[in-house]
């Protein structure tokens, strides 16, 4: 009787490398950002790009309060195709930038492609 464990061509997750990517419904295309600067992001449509690394943010002006136009959601089409309303991983508490809603100590949600942190 064989031991336990991996047969012949099949691999344990532990064998997974590093850089295995994310699924494609979980990392996003496009999306949308601000016309204006907010606590933590004083980038808006500046380069025609959406760098999700702590540069350039998703917008919040979906549904937002008129009161808090950094309290709403965009649109992201995500590398699925699948369209969904986001809420940005840099949330406004009090005029002040919060960040504990982003992904990987800083990145925009959905920004990474892989399913472990950057380097
Ligand atoms: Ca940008």
């Amino acid at each position: 009787m064989l031991a336990d464990g991996p047969r012949l061509g099949q691999k344990e997750a532990s064998d997974e490398p590093d850089t295995a990517p994310r699924a494609k419904s979980e990392v996003f295309f496009f999306s949308e950002e601000n016309m204006w600067t907010r606590p933590g992001c004083s980038n808006v449509l500046n380069d025609n790009a959406l760098c999700p690394d702590g540069r350039d943010w998703f917008g919040t002006f979906h549904g937002a309060k008129r009161s808090d136009w950094n309290g709403g959601t965009v649109n992201a089409v995500f590398v699925d195709a699948h369209v969904e309303k986001v809420r940005s991983g840099l949330k406004t508490i009090d005029n002040q930038a919060d960040y504990s809603d982003t992904e990987f100590d800083g990145f925009e949600k959905y920004g990474w492609p892989f399913k472990t942190p950057p380097p």
